[in-house]
């Protein structure tokens, strides 16, 4: 059978869309273009759970890719939200909602003395590397193979998450122009960084990178990989931009800085500082974003950057972060997690690799460690679109790509966990 053919309702509601919208989604990632078949549609999600429009649930590791480190319809940020509504959507003035989400992310993020909040992920990295050439003067920018930091033209260049997963790392429509001042370097590789600069680094305005990359799946830096990027950069007064859209609130309530000790220039948020409504942010020392308009000469603006629901939700997600931290949860119910997997693919003889840190996950159909874009574009996809549809018919929603990572919520139960292994076992048995 066709995967889809049990959802007729979620399978008109895709035909419709296809109608309405350029491949029916309004994000290609969720197009489910690398697994075949046609994207579930959704109808509601409590917890840890996904329902999708013919009535099937599913227990639910992508969280809408990340924000919803407590589980989907989280009360306090569902109350805030409630509390906010009635008092106006939006008014493209000052609140004291951005004070305290503002405020929040300092008090978390000791790297940031000054915040601007933006409404994604992509307007903060977007922002961070303009930011990052007007302090400098400078216009070379360095990002890694695989790496993704959203759909920023300079940016959209080898990148990963759905550009790698559909093929197109590198854009039509993104100009020569608007990438020619990009270099891209291969990750976890000091030498090669290292090179570059003495090359050109009297050019280059910053290097941004992803701590803990996500969106090539889960990929661990070396510690060596982490102090070539800072001592090069410091040595050559370029800026250093950590893109934490994914990991910050995420591996560590201070983010993958505070877990690995890294000391950025500037970083960039997404995700979870929105507790799933649009937000973004970036920030760094007061002395670096005293560049941006008003203060300096950096253009940078939004007409919904910091709503007052967003903002809301966002510091109703931060406060439950800090007053009931789940860390200890999640990265015990992943761990878990982990070893199940991987002892099903042991045992169905499936050649692995599983890269963890903390609630973030990837199962890469692969013998060789991925330390790189180079491994992880090695690895069995095919397989893994068997594995997904597989995991998908037993009730268990994945990202659906070899090149995105899964997490963990704090929704989610031990019970929850052991159900996931046990629906891997019997998929990976019959790959
Ligand atoms: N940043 C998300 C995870 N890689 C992708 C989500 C999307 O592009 O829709």
């Amino acid at each position: 059978m066709l995967p889809g053919t049990t959802r007729p309702k979620s399978h008109d509601a895709f035909a419709r869309a296809k109608t309405f919208m350029p491949g029916g989604v309004n994000s290609p990632a969720r197009a489910f273009g690398a697994v075949g078949g046609e994207p579930i549609v959704i109808d509601h999600a409590k917890g840890a759970h996904l329902f999708d429009l013919d009535g099937h649930r599913y227990l639910d590791y992508v969280g809408s890719w990340g924000p919803m480190i407590f589980g989907h319809a989280f009360p306090p940020v569902v109350a805030a939200l409630q509390k906010a509504i009635a008092r106006g959507t939006s008014y493209g003035a000052p609140t004291p909602g951005e004070n305290e989400l503002a405020e929040a992310i300092l008090r978390i993020v000791p790297s940031i003395e000054k915040v601007r909040l933006v409404s994604s992920g992509t307007e903060a990295t977007m922002s961070a590397i303009r930011l990052a050439r007007g302090v400098t003067g400078r216009d070379l920018i360095v990002k890694f193979a695989g790496n993704y930091h959203g759909h920023v033209d300079s940016l959209l260049v080898a990148a990963g998450s759905a550009a790698a997963t559909l093929a197109v790392p590198d854009s039509p429509g993104v100009t020569a122009g608007a990438s020619a001042n990009t270099l891209v370097l291969a990750y976890n590789d000091p030498d090669g960084l290292r090179a570059a600069f003495q090359e050109q680094g009297d050019q280059i305005a910053c290097v941004i990178f992803e701590p803990i990359c996500g969106n090539m799946g889960v990929v661990v830096p070396t510690e060596e990989f982490l102090a070539s990027l800072r001592q090069t950069t410091r040595d050559h007064d370029a800026l250093l931009v950590c893109d934490e859209v994914m990991t910050g609130f995420r591996v560590a309530l201070g983010g993958a800085q505070q877990r690995l000790g890294i000391d950025p220039d500037i970083t960039t948020l997404g995700k979870i500082v929105g507790g799933g409504l649009p937000v973004g942010a970036y920030g760094g020392s007061d002395q670096i974003m005293a560049h941006l308009l008003p203060e300096g000469k950096v253009f940078q603006s939004g007409t919904l950057s910091g709503n007052p629901l967003a903002t809301a939700a966002g510091v109703a997600t931060l406060r439950a972060l800090e007053e009931t931290p789940p860390y200890g949860k999640i990265e015990s119910l992943a761990a878990r997690l982990e070893t199940g997997l991987r002892q099903a693919a042991e045992r169905a003889g499936i050649a692995h690799q599983i890269a963890r840190v903390g609630s973030m996950m990837t199962l890469f159909f692969t013998e060789q460690p991925v330390t790189s874009w180079d491994d992880a574009s090695q690895c069995d996809t095919a397989r893994f679109a068997q594995y997904f549809w597989g995991m998908i018919d037993r009730g268990i929603y994945l990202p659906c790509s070899q090149y995105e990572a899964l997490f963990v919520s704090a929704a989610h139960t031990e019970d929850d966990i052991d159900q996931t292994i046990a629906a891997a076992a019997e998929v990976l048995e019959k790959l």
